[in-house]
């Protein structure tokens, strides 16, 4: 039912019913049915009169954005990585920005895990030979590769996932876990997960499989490149699935081809969807289209925070998951 003096809010990209349903029962709801991933100018335009957002990392909330929608009181992002929004813009205008911490945690560890295991074991490889008719006879050395039980764990950025992915190494599978970050764990938490702090450089060059779990931010662009892959073991494998720009791709592809590092796993890429045509074209490598956190309960757990934050911050409540919180008291 319309009703004009309800806030409007745009659901930017197609998510559950239920989600939906939730927010029309606070708001008048513009969806986008067709999910089609819309231009700057076309999310300008369809922002015109919205109060609230509830966007994913597919749409880009920045100052030219929120200049030309200055209604706008709060973009809420349905992921934990926010380097689609502008924070710092975002809090200028008193626009009140959230993410979806924690309910993704255990899930996409669990992916990341597999990942590096497929990327060490040569799941996709082996799997792709098979289905070409290729499989005549048993070799002893077809597709072997390294171990993944007993092997180092490298985790470069130690947040949440990353000790998620320290847990099961070190408990699950006996691996010595050892991590590098901005800050050093407690103690207690480097207990708990078995790991080990050292320096970036110590990190590529121990590391049998090294698992990237950085936020992107500048600091972080191509992180790892061509001196970073340098340093690692020639029998290692990387694994990323934190932001596409972390790992230099390019640079990547060219130190697969040339085995100077075994394998890769790889859920995200600079510049997404699109994937860099070396990558495509290397063996040794596992590729994902960014569904680290797709399981059924976790994706619906992270659109209901979504909307959790949009309808408290537009009925005057306190959202679960702010990132800029500063702005509701100002
Ligand atoms: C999302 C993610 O699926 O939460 C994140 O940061 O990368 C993924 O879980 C993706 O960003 C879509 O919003």
């Amino acid at each position: 039912m319309s009703d004009s003096n309800r806030p409007r809010v745009l659901v930017a990209r197609r998510v559950f019913d239920s989600v939906v349903q939730r927010l029309a029962a606070h708001f008048e709801v513009e969806a986008n049915d067709e999910d089609t991933v819309w231009s700057k100018a076309e999310l300008i335009a369809r922002l015109q009169g919205k109060s609230g957002a509830f966007i994913t990392g597919s749409e880009r909330i920045d100052a030219e954005v929120l200049d030309a929608c200055p209604q706008l009181k709060a973009v809420c992002n349905m992921a934990v990585g926010y380097n689609n929004i502008d924070l710092a813009a975002c809090t200028a205008r008193g626009v009140l920005a959230s993410n979806t911490p924690d309910v993704l945690t255990e899930t996409t560890a669990d992916f990341g895990f597999a990942l590096m295991m497929a990327t060490a074991r040569r799941l996709a490889e082996s799997e792709h030979f098979l289905r070409r008719g290729e499989w005549s006879k048993w070799a002893y050395d077809m597709f072997i590769g390294p171990d993944v039980h007993g092997a180092t764990l490298g985790i470069l950025g130690m947040g949440r996932i990353g000790r998620a992915i320290a847990r099961r190494g070190h408990l699950g599978f006996g691996m010595p876990v050892i991590y590098h970050n901005r800050s050093r764990l407690a103690p207690e938490l480097e207990a708990e997960v078995g790991a080990s702090y050292v320096s970036k450089d110590e990190l590529l060059a121990q590391s049998d499989h090294l698992v990237i779990v950085l936020p992107y931010s500048p600091e972080s662009h191509h992180a790892i490149g061509a001196a970073e892959l340098g340093r690692m073991k020639s029998s290692a494998t990387l694994t990323n699935i934190a932001r596409g720009g972390i790992v230099d791709d390019a640079a990547l592809a060219q130190a697969l081809a040339e085995r100077r590092i075994a394998a890769a796993g790889l859920d995200v890429f600079e510049g997404e969807p699109k994937v860099h045509p070396a990558l495509l074209s290397v063996p040794n490598v596992v590729l994902t289209p960014h569904i680290a956190s797709a399981s059924v309960r976790t994706r619906l757990a992270m659109a209901d925070l979504a909307a959790d934050n949009l309808i408290a911050v537009l009925t005057g409540g306190s959202p679960p998951t702010p990132l800029n919180p500063q702005v509701l008291s100002g």
